[in-house]
């Protein structure tokens, strides 16, 4: 088999070129850009969180143009979880399903289902699983369900944060046989640890993650 020098062997996907990054084959996941974590006065913000909402806003508008789909994902949680460390986890309470701290940041724009995890107190932090809270066992949450409706095969990747949510949901994506890619601009790391989001990013490059953008606010 060969292929005519310079051009892209077919089926390979050219994630870094903004203007081939999109098809009906392609989702854009936008993980957990809700207020608790990108607004100033959210219980668990995320540093720099709402200075990627303007460029998540234009890959949306991309993926659109080019016939891709977009899912969102809400962390969403009882008032009581062993997530929160009130409850025997690690976090502040935040998220809790139906207050402001959960909705998604009002200037995000939304032009697809949203998948909501953790409505039932399980722990854990992919889009794709939870964890039962009573067994620990994997539970799916829809967003498998919605890509596979919407045709998707190849996943981008965005949002917050990028050392949890954003870390877990783009190796679920490998795990689950997506291709997938990270807009290393546009998700931002909790760094519970300093230097956690860097290494969530030299992570996700050793599992076949392709990072888009040098990440530099990221890391
Ligand atoms: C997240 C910590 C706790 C996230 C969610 O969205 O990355 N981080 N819950
Ligand atoms: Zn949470």
């Amino acid at each position: 088999m060969s292929s005519s020098q310079g051009s892209p062997r077919r089926g390979q996907w050219s994630a870094e070129d903004p203007s081939s990054r999109y098809g009906p084959l392609v989702g854009l996941v936008v993980v957990d850009v809700q207020n608790d974590f990108a607004d100033p006065a959210g219980s668990l913000c995320v540093k720099g969180g709402s200075e990627i909402v303007p460029l998540v806003n234009a890959e949306i508008e991309r993926a659109l143009e080019a016939g891709g789909a977009i899912v969102y994902t809400q962390d969403w949680h009882p008032a009581h979880t062993p997530h929160f460390a009130a409850d025997g986890g690690i976090w502040p309470v935040h998220c809790v399903r139906e207050t402001w701290g959960a909705q998604l940041h009002a200037a995000l724009s939304v032009r697809g289902p949203i998948v909501r995890k953790g409505a039932h107190g399980e722990d854990g932090y992919s889009g794709f699983s939870m964890r039962d809270p009573a067994g620990g066992d994997p539970i799916p949450t829809g967003l498998e369900g919605a890509l596979a409706r919407a045709g998707v095969k190849r996943i981008v990747v965005c949002g917050l944060a990028t050392d949890y949510c954003v870390k877990a949901t783009a190796l679920d994506g490998r795990r689950l046989g997506y291709e997938v890619a990270l807009l290393a601009d546009a998700v931002r790391a909790v760094d519970l640890s300093p230097g956690d989001g860097s290494r969530a990013l030299d992570e996700l490059a050793a599992a076949g993650v392709v990072l888009i953008g040098d990440g530099t606010g990221a890391r």
